[in-house]
């Protein structure tokens, strides 16, 4: 037995002695060459086929070596010596690679998005009117900007916003529109715009465009339709009875329009009141109606269709009344009511941000997805809600996982009562804290109904508002002409003003 266990010894230190790796399939070969199994000097031979038989020998005393069989290094592999820094080794690599893929995750989380066409370069917004006169008839016209894309193009704007050019009439600033599928004469025709939309996507830029669908002018053919009570649109407005003596109106209600007085309007051919939230001759239009939805959502894509890349919705907040009818709770509870006459004398509990309002505008923002589908062709939505608290206008971020605009339109900047350093600081952090996170910051010097900056501020304070601009973080926007330090001009009659500002 001794003398055995001495052979079997010797068997182990001569495998442990190979230099090579014979294998089984090796030593079989063997096996196969060689049918003496007996023949001296082959111990390799003589270890395979120990190792096979029907008697295992005792691999205590062998150590692990090159090209061991399976049983050897089964039998090794279970002691802890080799067991434990496997599983070791096995954890630590599936430990890594979860945390290798748990910090992509997390990377491409927390990285900020290739920016987009909207957040990638300055807006530079034109009233057109003012702008460049092509035909010298003394309006600024749509060819008129075609004329100045190569400055535009110097200043590396990316962005042209063009505010209303539909047809309308210039009674009520440019925003009542008589048909929000035509170009207004003075403007030019439907060509010249589709050549400019050609001409600003030729020099990489993109164009976005003012779209105001709280009313119309009352020299729209839909209000024409309405206050006869023709058809569908009888409801596409906003009509009450109301009581008309001696060419005196008793209104449904204390409502009163932005512009003052009563927001109700007699109409002597309805025979009954409309509502109005700016002048007269913009009644509001019945967003409650489907019809009307339907009808603004077809505009929209009318625009969408001619390659606009965008717009900006005027004016949102009015878009919804409630439909109760209840009277606006004064500012000054004593004053005598008949003596309320301006908007700032009541609290628009019923006539501003409705419940449903936002609703709307979440649908402006679906369609504006459906024509967002192509690459490159993302159509920005903004909107225009001046004058609100900071977080009221924050809402029209929309919720986390149910977008509105891309952004609001900051003009806090516009509206420094002082341009004191902390003033300006109080401004933009304000704006900074109270966007909702991950959303996209903007920030306006100038617009079409504000003053210049030169006029507004000073000369001395262009070129340091136009640096702060562009210095922070967000979608820098600014009014033509701001950028050369341009000033008001002095109105010499009314239906100037409004030129005369821009
Ligand atoms: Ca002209
Ligand atoms: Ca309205």
């Amino acid at each position: 037995m001794a003398e055995e266990k001495s052979k079997r010894g010797s068997i182990g230190m001569s495998l442990k002695g190979c230099q090579t790796n014979n294998g089984f399939v090796q030593n079989e070969d063997i096996l196969e060459k060689d049918p003496d199994p007996g023949s001296p000097g082959d111990s390799r031979q003589h270890s395979a086929v120990s190792i096979l038989g029907p008697e295992e020998p005792d691999l205590k005393d062998i150590q692990p070596y090159a090209g061991m069989p399976k049983e050897v290094l089964f039998r090794f592999s279970s002691q802890a010596r080799y067991r434990v820094p496997r599983e070791i080794l096995f954890w630590l690599t599936v430990t890594s690679v979860l945390v290798l893929i748990g910090a992509t995750i997390a990377i491409i989380a927390i990285s900020p998005k290739c920016l987009d066409w909207w957040q990638a370069g300055p807006m530079y917004q034109i009233y057109p009117r003012s702008f460049k006169d092509s035909n010298k008839d003394g309006n600024g016209d749509l060819k008129g900007i075609q004329d100045k894309l190569d400055y535009i193009t110097t200043l590396n704007v990316k962005t042209v916003w063009i505010t209303s050019f539909y047809k309308s009439t210039l009674k009520d600033f440019r925003h009542g529109i008589e048909d929000f599928r035509e170009i207004d004469p003075i403007f030019g025709t439907m060509k010249d715009f589709e050549n400019l939309v050609a001409a600003i996507h030729d020099k990489g830029l993109k164009l976005i465009i003012d779209f105001i669908p709280n009313h119309t002018s009352d020299k729209h053919a839909w209000f024409q339709l309405s206050r006869n009570r023709t058809g569908k649109y009888t409801d596409y407005y906003i009509w009450h009875d109301c009581v008309q003596e001696n060419g005196i109106t008793t209104p449904p209600n204390n409502w009163l329009s932005v512009y003052g007085n009563s927001s109700w309007h007699f109409d002597e051919i309805r025979n009954q009141c409309y509502f109005h939230q700016f002048t007269k001759e913009q009644p509001d239009l019945n967003f409650r109606n489907p019809d009307v939805q339907e009808e603004i959502k077809e505009i929209i894509q009318f625009w969408l269709a001619k390659g606009v890349d965008g717009f900006s919705f005027e004016a949102v907040k009015f878009l919804l009344e409630a439909e109760h009818l209840r009277n606006e709770i004064q500012v000054i509870k004593t004053q005598i009511p008949d003596t309320v006459t301006q908007y700032s004398e009541l609290y628009h509990d019923f006539t501003t941000m409705q419940v449903g309002m936002h609703d709307i505008v979440r649908n402006f923002r679906y369609i504006m997805d459906q024509y967002s589908t192509e690459p490159g062709r993302y159509r920005f939505m903004g909107t225009e809600a001046y004058g609100d608290s900071i977080d009221k206008i924050v809402m029209y971020y929309g919720l986390p996982f149910i977008q509105e605009a891309d952004f609001p339109f900051n003009d806090y900047l516009t509206r420094l009562d002082t341009p004191s350093g902390d003033r300006v600081f109080e401004v933009i952090t304000s704006w900074m804290e109270h966007i909702p996170a991950g959303k996209w910051p903007n920030w306006m010097i100038g617009g079409s109904d504000r003053a210049r900056l030169t006029s507004r501020l000073g000369k001395e304070y262009v070129n340091i508002m136009n640096m702060l601009l562009f210095t922070l973080p967000g979608t820098p926007i600014t009014y033509y002409g701001e950028e050369i330090g341009m000033g008001n001009i002095l109105a010499t009659n009314i239906s100037e003003s409004y030129d005369a500002v821009s």
